[in-house]
Order: C-alpha cells, then sequence, then structure tokens
C-alpha cells in the first residue's frame, strides 16, 4: 500500500506508471516533465549557456530592453503570480522594474525548489512580501484564499510565465494553462509569457542538438534516471539523441533512437525495440504571431504587446484579460 502522506513514493510510483504505459505504446513516448531530476536540471542549466541555444539569452535581453513597459503592463502594488519557481535572473528584471510591487507569489510542485528560490527573492528584494505556493500548474488548483485582492493594497494581479516552457505543453494543456492564469488574476489581470518563434530548420535542430552534447546527455538521462529510480537494465549506449523538426505541428521533437535492436526490463516488463526506432521524449512548440493570437484569444485573453529581438527569434506576450 502507497502512503499517500509520503511525497517522493507517489511521485516514484507517478514515474513508474507513466514510464511503463509510454513504453507500451506502438510508437513510443516518455513525458518530457520526467527529464527534469537533479541531473536533468543541471544538464538543462547548462544548455542554457550552450552557444546554440538562442531563447534563454534572447529572452533576457527583450525583458531587458522592455522592463520600463512590462513594469507598466502589471502597474502599482502588483501581485505577481510566477508559474514555475523563479527564473532566476529573468524574475529578478521584472520585480527590479516594478513599483512598488505588493507581492511575489512563485508556484511550483517542488517544495525544495521552491524553498530556495524564494529565500533567494527575499534576499535580493528585502522590502518585498513573498508566498510560495507548492502546485502543480499544469493541472487546475486554488491559490490560498488570504492573497491580497486588487484594490485592496493591492493592485491588479499578473501572471509570469517566462522560459517558452508553454511551447512543451501541447494545444490543449497550453490553453487550458491560460484559461487557469486568467482565473487567477481575474478581470483586470495581465499576463507576461515567453514564447519561441518559428524560424529556419538549420537554426532550431542545432539550439536542440548543440555541438557539445550537452542536449544530448540530458535526453539520455531519462534512461539513466528510469535504470537508477526503477531498477531497469536499459543499456543507454545503444541510444543516440536526435532533435526533429515536425512541420505539422510546428514543434521540435526530441527523441531517442535506438542503433541497434534493444531489449531491456522494467519492474519485470520486458521491452523491445528495433534498430532506428524511437522514443519521443519532449515537444517544444514554436509560435509566430498569427498561431500566438490564436491561442490567446481561444483561452480568453488578447495581446496587448508583443515585445520581440531585432532577429524574431523569441517573444515576450504581454496580455490582458478580453
Ligand atoms: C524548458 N523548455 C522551454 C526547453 C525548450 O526549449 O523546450 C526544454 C529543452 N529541451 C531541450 N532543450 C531545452
Amino acid at each position: 500500500m502507497l502512503d499517500r502522506t509520503d511525497t517522493k513514493a507517489l511521485q516514484r510510483e507517478a514515474f513508474r506508471r507513466d514510464v511503463i504505459a509510454g513504453l507500451s505504446k506502438v510508437g513510443k513516448t516518455l513525458p518530457a516533465r520526467w527529464l527534469y531530476d537533479d541531473r536533468g536540471s543541471e544538464l538543462f542549466e547548462e544548455i542554457t549557456r550552450a552557444p546554440e541555444y538562442y531563447p534563454t539569452r534572447t529572452e533576457t535581453a527583450i525583458l531587458t530592453d522592455n522592463a520600463q513597459a512590462i513594469a507598466g503592463l502589471f502597474g502599482e502594488r502588483a501581485v505577481v503570480l510566477e508559474y514555475g519557481a523563479g527564473a532566476g535572473i529573468k524574475t529578478e528584471i521584472v520585480l527590479a522594474a516594478l513599483a512598488r510591487p505588493r507581492l511575489y507569489v512563485p508556484i511550483d510542485i517542488s517544495g525544495d525548489f521552491l524553498k530556495t528560490s524564494a529565500e533567494r527573492i527575499r534576499t535580493r528584494f528585502p522590502g518585498l512580501a513573498v508566498e510560495p505556493v507548492t502546485a502543480d500548474f499544469t493541472e487546475d488548483f486554488e491559490l490560498p484564499g488570504d492573497l491580497p485582492k486588487p484594490g485592496r493594497g493591492a493592485g491588479r494581479r499578473g501572471g509570469f510565465f517566462p522560459g517558452s516552457t508553454i511551447g512543451n505543453l501541447d494545444r490543449g494543456e497550453a490553453t487550458a494553462f491560460l484559461k487557469r492564469v486568467g482565473r487567477h488574476v481575474g478581470p483586470d489581470g495581465v499576463a507576461v509569457i515567453g514564447c519561441d518563434l518559428k524560424k529556419d530548420i538549420a537554426t532550431l535542430v542545432a539550439a536542440y542538438d548543440d555541438a557539445v552534447g550537452v542536449t544530448a546527455a540530458f535526453n539520455l538521462n531519462i534512461l539513466r534516471r528510469i535504470n537508477r529510480e526503477l531498477s531497469a537494465d536499459i543499456p543507454v549506449d545503444d541510444f543516440v539523441h536526435e532533435a526533429r523538426w515536425n512541420a505539422e505541428s510546428s514543434a521540435i521533437e526530441m527523441h531517442l533512437v535506438a542503433k541497434a535492436p534493444v531489449q531491456f526490463a522494467i519492474d519485470g516488463r520486458e521491452f523491445r525495440l528495433d534498430r532506428g526506432e524511437t522514443i519521443h521524449t519532449e515537444n517544444s512548440r514554436k509560435y509566430d504571431v498569427d498561431s500566438l493570437s490564436a491561442l490567446a484569444e481561444a483561452a480568453g485573453w488578447r495581446i496587448e504587446t508583443l515585445w520581440t529581438d531585432e532577429r524574431k527569434l523569441f517573444a515576450v506576450m504581454g496580455l490582458v484579460v478580453r
């Protein structure tokens, strides 16, 4: 019997279930969220510094160049809800520009991560109230009832979701997410969302298959995680990382491709892959202005401003509730 209060055990059971379900399908998949164990998170940090991975530095520059306009959208005494526990420097750029922010609410499923990033923000902004919320922001959840309401000593509520993580959600999930943010911020609310833009395929593929091989290590780490946490015997060296452009879904896909026929067991179940068969581990959707507008409108928002860089690599949407 699973102890329902043992979050580590619950997490491990959810991982086991997802892995077995994904690898039992005809087109094998693994959910991207499991890429981020401690090692995966470290590797992702490294990816953000790779010369080919333009999103992080481009978005940081957009936020820096437009910090005053973004602060104007949030307005005075804003309550800032950040989906994901603090995107480091990007969060700091926005918070530093705001006029007397009332409260910062980082929301993340990882309590440990949340604690560390809340502490960092408290140190950097000693006068700012910080109220972390532990929740999975990809699913419906309620905000604590005691958050200040707009009008009573607080300005409007604004959602902040940088990093183009919205691109890792499918269309239905992205729409549901934006609707959820709309419910959280209310009728006068705003949101600032980072999105990666469509561009030439060579630039996209290079960003997800860097020359040094950090993205490859990040992708392959999910197999090592399965071996480590589920006592499996996947021959990791028999797989290679591949980044593919899927024009139909407008997404870069990450795959793990079997170099040879592969056989392994997880939890007493046997799995086989033919040579060339793949495990699809992540989608990273790329948008253009029309598809971003359509997404925003379908979720009850309107794009008030679209901040972008000179080369139109990346966009930051300033949204208002319609
Ligand atoms: C977290 N997310 C926005 C990254 C992306 O670009 O889709 C994850 C990533 N996967 C490979 N490289 C980066």
